[in-house]
């Protein structure tokens, strides 16, 4: 028999699910799922890198995962669950700690933005977040991470860990390959376009959410800013706004670059701005329909929440058993 491969991804619970997540990440998730066994975590170990006032983090983790299930993930068919109730990613954590060196670590370009972002607090965990993401993903064995095209840098640390380790102690990690899509890897924040749209971006009106009602998406995208060229053309160097909204489009229509300026050829940036608002909407509908209904859903969700775990919990146990004894850690006696 056939087994399937494995897939494992995550995203931080530190607001609503941006257009750019859901096109850069959740999107391929969903449509990777039934040729896969998958693990998606709503990684809030990673989240309090930065500080969270508490009570919002435990709402937008349960946010998280029941956008996630909106979005339509089947939560029989993958294991959905919150990081923190899974004690082997950080022990997994510490251990290639110790196999990560920090030449490696300052190169890393999501610690360098965070860290001028946040300069009143360049904490250890901010510096060390790459090793717990290798520590999420090689703590299941996995085959393909499918990220969007920010985490790259970090996918490609965490072959060199697994290699690493591999190297010195034998065979232990499957060595996981990214999944980057070709549209949507890299969706830009729509008031600065030389930007990634971001969960966390301060400025609303930069970012469309999963959950934004359909007026505020489109006065969102009429606000976008674009230039003063006039002419609907996919040129990230010099029309980065505009080519942005032409990424969008192209994600969510699947028409190539060149299908779209053709059906715009000589449209107004107006207009295009509100058929590119119009295609957003339409894709968010079912999911926001389907995430008021989850939000009513509290036992469901709750039962979800604890299954999954364990399950998560299970198969965690088995590689960090096997990494444990391969270093050399004494055995539990029993
Ligand atoms: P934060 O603002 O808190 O850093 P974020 O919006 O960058 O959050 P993450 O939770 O870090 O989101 O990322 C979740 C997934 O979404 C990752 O796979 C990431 O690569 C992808 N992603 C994030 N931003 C974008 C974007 N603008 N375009 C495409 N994919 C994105
Ligand atoms: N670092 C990622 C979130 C993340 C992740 C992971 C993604 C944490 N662990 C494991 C894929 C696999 C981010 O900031 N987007």
């Amino acid at each position: 028999m056939e087994t399937k491969k494995t897939i494992f991804s995550g995203m931080q619970p530190t607001g609503a699910i941006t257009l750019g997540n859901y096109l850069g990440a959740l999107k391929n998730w969903t449509s990777l799922q039934d040729e896969y066994n998958c693990l998606y975590c709503i990684v809030d170990m990673h989240a309090i890198t930065v500080r969270q006032n508490p009570a919002e983090l435990r709402k937008n983790a349960r946010n998280l995962l029941i956008q996630y299930i909106a979005a339509g993930l089947d939560p029989a068919q993958n294991i959905i669950y919150y990081q923190s109730h899974v004690s082997g990613h950080a022990e997994l954590a510490w251990i290639l700690n110790c196999f990560t060196y920090m030449g490696e670590l300052n190169r890393m370009t999501q610690f360098k933005d965070k860290s001028s972002k946040h300069s009143e607090n360049i904490n250890a965990g901010l510096y060390t977040y790459p090793a717990l993401m290798a520590a999420d993903i090689l703590l299941y064995n996995t085959d393909l991470v499918p990220i969007g095209n920010d985490q790259k840098q970090h996918l490609e640390l965490t072959r060199d860990i697994a290699e690493r380790f591999n190297t010195i102690y034998g065979e232990t990690f499957t060595i996981p390959e990214g999944y980057i899509g070709k549209v949507g890897a890299r969706i830009m924040d729509l008031q600065e376009p030389t930007k990634k749209m971001s969960k966390s971006s301060e400025d609303k009106n930069a970012t469309i959410l999963l959950t934004d009602k359909p007026e505020e998406i489109l006065k969102k995208f009429k606000r976008a800013v674009t230039d003063n060229v006039a002419t609907i053309k996919y040129d990230p160097e010099n029309q980065p706004g505009i080519s942005n909204l032409i990424s969008i489009y192209s994600a969510i229509t699947g028409k190539s670059y060149v299908e779209i300026e053709n059906e715009f050829s000589g449209s107004g940036y107006g207009n295009f701005k509100i058929k590119v608002a119009e295609s957003v909407i339409e894709i968010l509908r079912p999911i926001q329909q389907k995430y008021d209904e989850l939000q009513k859903d509290k036992s469901y969700i709750d039962h979800i929440i604890k299954d999954n775990a364990q399950k998560a919990n299970y198969q965690s146990q088995k590689i960090l058993r096997k990494v444990q004894k391969k270093i050399g850690f004494p055995s539990i006696i029993r």
